[in-house]
Order: C-alpha cells, then structure tokens, then sequence
C-alpha cells in the first residue's frame, strides 16, 4: 500500500516516521507535486492541486475531526473521507470549556482586576442556577463537554441534528427543537461542524434568543460566528462576553477588533489540538481496518457535509 502524507502547517517528518512504524508493510511519503499515484492519503487542508493529480486515492485520512475544508475542494465522488474521532481532542475541548464557563460563572477576570489594584473584594456567589449552559452538537466533542459540565452541577441543554440522549442533559434536536433550546440557555457553547445549514449560525437572531446576560464560547469554526452580530450584542449589553478560539480569517488579523475588546477572550485556535501519537495510532488501524474491507469509525457523508 502507498501513502502519501499531504498536511499543511505541519513537519511531516515525525508523521511518517510514526507511520513507517505502525504500518511496516506501507510506503509512506510526503506528497510532492507530480509525485507518483498512491492508495490512500494522510491529509490536513490539501489543495485542490492535490486532489487532481490523486484522482486515484481510495480514501483520505484527515488529521482533525472538521472536514469544512476538504469538502469545499472537487473531490471525486468516490473518494472515501474519514476524520479524527476524539484522538486525545475530547478531553482537551472539555478542560477548555469548562475552564472559560467556570472562569465567567466565578468571575475570576473581576478578581484578577482587583488583585492588580490591591484589592482585597470579596463578591456575592452567582447563583448556579441561572447559568444553564447550551452545547450546539452533541457529537463526540460536544457530548463529551456536556458530560463535564454536568460534573460541576451547571444545568445543561444539548442540540443535534437527531434526537440525542445523555444522561443529565437536556437534549433538543432539529431546526424546530432550537428556538427553545436557545431559550433556555445563558451560556452557549458552539461544537458544531461548518456545514451549510450551519455556517453563520451564531447571529444577531439567535443569539438574542439566549438569557439575558449571556456568554458565548465558540470552539467549532470561525464562519459560525456573525462577527458583527456578536459586536453589537456585546455592545447593548444583552451578551455579557466571550470566549472565542475560531475565526473567519486564522490568524486573526493584527488589526482587528476582537483582540482588544474588553468582553472577548481569545486563543489562537488551540482548545482541542490533534495529538500526533494518538493520531497516528488511530489512522494506521483505520487504514488497516480499510484495507481488510471492515467498517471505519468517523466516516464522513459529504452530502451531509460532516
Ligand atoms: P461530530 O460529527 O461527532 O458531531 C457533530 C454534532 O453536530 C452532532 O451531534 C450532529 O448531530 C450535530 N449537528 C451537525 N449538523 C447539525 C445541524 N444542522 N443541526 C443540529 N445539529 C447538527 O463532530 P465532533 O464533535 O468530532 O467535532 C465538532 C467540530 O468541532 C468539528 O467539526 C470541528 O469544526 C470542531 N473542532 C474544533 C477544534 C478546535 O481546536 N477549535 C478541534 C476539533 C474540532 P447528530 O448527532 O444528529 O449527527
Ligand atoms: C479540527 C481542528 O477540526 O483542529 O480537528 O480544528
């Protein structure tokens, strides 16, 4: 079997040397233009170039668990495509956003204010209670945030495409389970794959929706977020702040306005990063489970578009 390695913003070397050791019986290399036809590829964000000169690939392994950006390339309709499924992410996507939910409900950023001034200030408890939290996707991120956050005894509400499960939390699906789903939240969470029936889905509509003094933590893409909308919903004072790790354009422009807005915390698109090991470990047995004709875990449906 032929490999080739395809992943932009990242030094191929110890990938493939990872790869030559989970899969001895495979030639693995790091795809060059006009580089021979290989069986199967190692991918994050290729160009269209590269799709056209593999027409051949059977399957395409993506080193993260969003697809966004392989799915706006022509792809041929035949060509598998199977993402990361958690690989060391789900637990990172929790510690991030129970950190910025529980920094907020605490109001640490208030206590750090003080301490700078030498302040000792002692504030009244905010009440649990009144900050229910909403996760948009409840997929293998998304359930395991809401899991988390239940653990710290906040309420939590869950929204997915089809009817959901999870123990603690209150589940609501489709587009007609998302007016109430909205409603019931102050704090929203957004782990939703970039897809067309979701692109700029956190707007001046619905996130207008959220309680009174709401906070929002988009940690799935940039493109979900109308920035204007959140701007001027900050500025009226119906959304009490942010934390946001996804842009539209990455890296964050210098001079924009997120960087220095006194309601907007951000990190360079860092909540969840794809684990070179675990990755590896995960995509030489899906490759081999592939090879063997078995069923691979984190199939994408383009025509679902995650
Ligand atoms: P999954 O595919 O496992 O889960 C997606 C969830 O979203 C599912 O619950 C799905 O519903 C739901 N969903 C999809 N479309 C809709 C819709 N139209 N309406 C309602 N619900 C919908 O994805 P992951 O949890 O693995 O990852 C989620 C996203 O997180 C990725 O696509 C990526 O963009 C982002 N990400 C960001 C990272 C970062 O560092 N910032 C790191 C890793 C991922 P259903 O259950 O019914 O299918
Ligand atoms: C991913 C990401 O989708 O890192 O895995 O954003």
């Amino acid at each position: 079997m032929n490999i080739t390695f395809c992943c932009a913003h990242t030094q191929a070397d110890p990938w493939l040397a990872g790869f030559h050791m989970a899969l001895p019986h495979a030639h693995v290399s790091e795809w060059q233009p006009g580089a021979p036809q290989a069986d199967v590829a190692v991918v994050w964000q290729p160009s269209q170039q590269f799709i056209d000169e593999q027409p051949g690939l059977k399957a395409m392994f993506n080193i993260g668990a969003g697809v966004d950006a392989l799915l706006r390339l022509r792809l041929p309709a035949a060509m598998k495509i199977v993402r990361l499924d958690d690989a060391g992410m789900a637990v990172q996507m929790a510690e991030y956003v129970c950190h910025a939910v529980i920094r907020h409900f605490r109001e640490f950023d208030l206590y750090e204010a003080d301490v700078a001034k030498h302040q000792w200030v002692q504030r009244k408890p905010l009440v649990r209670g009144e900050f229910p939290v909403g996760v948009l996707g409840l997929g293998v991120l998304g359930e395991r945030v809401a899991r988390a956050l239940r653990q710290f005894d906040f309420p939590v509400h869950g929204w997915s495409r089809s009817p959901r499960s999870v123990e603690g939390v209150t589940c609501h699906a489709g587009q007609e389970g998302l007016p109430n789903f909205l409603s019931s939240c102050r704090v929203l969470v957004n782990l939703l794959p970039l897809t067309p029936e979701t692109r700029d889905i956190l707007n001046r509509e619905t996130l207008s929706r959220l309680q009174p003094g709401g906070y929002v933590i988009n940690v799935a893409r940039g493109a979900h977020l109308v920035e204007e909308d959140l701007l001027a919903l900050l500025g009226s004072g119906h959304l009490a702040g942010a934390t946001l790790d996804v842009f539209r354009t990455e890296p964050l422009p210098a001079d924009h306005p997120f960087w220095s807005h006194p309601k907007i915390t951000i990190t360079p698109h860092t909540s969840a990063r794809t684990l070179r090991e675990e990755s590896i470990a995960q995509i030489a047995a899906k490759i081999l489970a592939f090879e063997r004709g078995e069923a691979v875990v984190g199939m994408v449906d383009p025509a679902r578009g995650y």
